[in-house]
């Protein structure tokens, strides 16, 4: 049977989350190392491009306009501000670069005109430029692509069963929604979640069942840990335990075999040997840079060191599909 599969049951999926910790990751890491290098890790980075004021109320971000959080809003960065910080980062060894906006939806207006001259700005330097904005439409997908974007991040963030207690201005099919216009505009899509929300083992395994059913399955899945933050519904909740991210991370490899699986937020919360599993379990990349949109990500030097210990190289842009090729020829 094909490792690449659109058609995984839940009962399968559970099957390979329950698997004692030490044999999945040994089943993930296997898989990894048949479509992607396992020496690799790509660096990505983030920039907010529009902070905060969001009219959305997802329970678990701070730049809700809801919410009383310590964000403050910062309206759309200048084309130049996202050159300069675009040039920073692809000098500490990043190939990726994720611009995002707290905006419900991308409106035709003068402000997505901007967003486009940042994303042919980020482009021309060669990287992978990245952008998450919320909605979109066919036609406004069109244009990111026609602009030189590679990927769009829209995660499905759980379950379709949980969504409800987490977000409730607007349903898990806008999600998908968004994701089909993504795609047919020729964008590759970023898609994935967060866990530690207070969601069941259930609603984990019913958002990669989600996420493995899209034909193709999104080339980029990002896996968050919860960052709580003070003044959000979910600001109390526990920090999740280590082997769960690894054993999550794990299944997302296992039934996306070669996506891009993400280690992204949450990382302050991990100890460099709860990386080291994460990345043998198959993650692939991280985020660098002292901050992700607004909350603390690992000093940059640390992470530098990491690699080094670890003795891992970063992952150039451009490189997806490539080792599948190699392992179907
Ligand atoms: N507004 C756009 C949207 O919601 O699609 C783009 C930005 S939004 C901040 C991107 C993603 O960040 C969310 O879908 C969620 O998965 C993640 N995120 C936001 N706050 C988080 C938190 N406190 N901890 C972990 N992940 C978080
Ligand atoms: C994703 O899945 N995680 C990143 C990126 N896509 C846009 C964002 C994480 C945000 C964490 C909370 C914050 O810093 O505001
Ligand atoms: Fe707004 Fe995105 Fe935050 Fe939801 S996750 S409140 S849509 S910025």
């Amino acid at each position: 049977m094909s490792d690449i599969r659109y058609n995984w049951t839940k009962e399968q999926i559970a099957e390979i989350y329950n698997t004692p910790l030490l044999e999945l990751v040994y089943k993930a890491a296997t898989l990894h190392r048949k479509y992607h290098n396992p020496n690799e890790v790509q660096i990505s980075s983030l920039i907010s491009i529009k902070t905060g004021g969001c009219p959305e109320d997802c329970a678990y971000c701070p730049q809700a306009a809801r919410y009383h959080t310590e964000v403050k809003v910062q309206k759309l960065m200048s084309v130049d501000e996202v050159g300069a910080i675009a040039d920073k980062a692809q000098s500490m060894g990043a190939s990726r670069l994720c611009m995002g906006a707290a905006w419900r939806e991308v409106r035709d207006n003068k402000d997505f005109d901007r967003v486009l001259d940042m994303v042919k700005t980020v482009n021309a330097k060669g990287m992978e430029v990245c952008a998450t904005l919320g909605m979109v439409t066919q036609e406004q997908a069109q244009k990111l692509a026609d602009a030189g974007l590679y990927a769009y991040n829209h995660n499905v963030d759980t379950s379709e069963e949980n969504y409800s207690h987490i977000i409730t201005t607007r349903k898990y099919e806008d999600r998908l929604n968004t994701l089909h216009n993504v795609r047919k505009a020729g964008l590759t899509v970023c898609s994935g979640g967060i866990i530690g929300m207070g969601e069941s083992i259930d609603d984990r395994i019913g958002m990669l069942l989600t996420l493995s059913h899209l034909n193709p399955h999104p080339e980029s899945v990002p896996i968050n840990a919860l960052v709580p933050v003070e003044g959000t519904p979910l600001g109390d909740q526990p920090i999740i335990e280590s082997w769960e991210m690894i054993r999550m991370i794990a299944t997302t490899r296992i039934v996306m075999a070669d996506s891009v699986v993400r280690l992204s937020a949450g990382r302050v919360q991990m100890n460099k040997e709860t990386q080291a599993f994460c990345f043998m379990a198959g993650a692939n990349s991280i985020f660098m840079g002292e901050k992700l949109l607004t909350t603390p990500n690992p000093d940059a030097n640390e992470d530098k060191k990491m690699f080094d210990v670890l003795g891992l190289k970063p992952r150039e842009a451009f490189q997806h599909r490539a080792k599948r090729e190699q392992v179907e020829a």
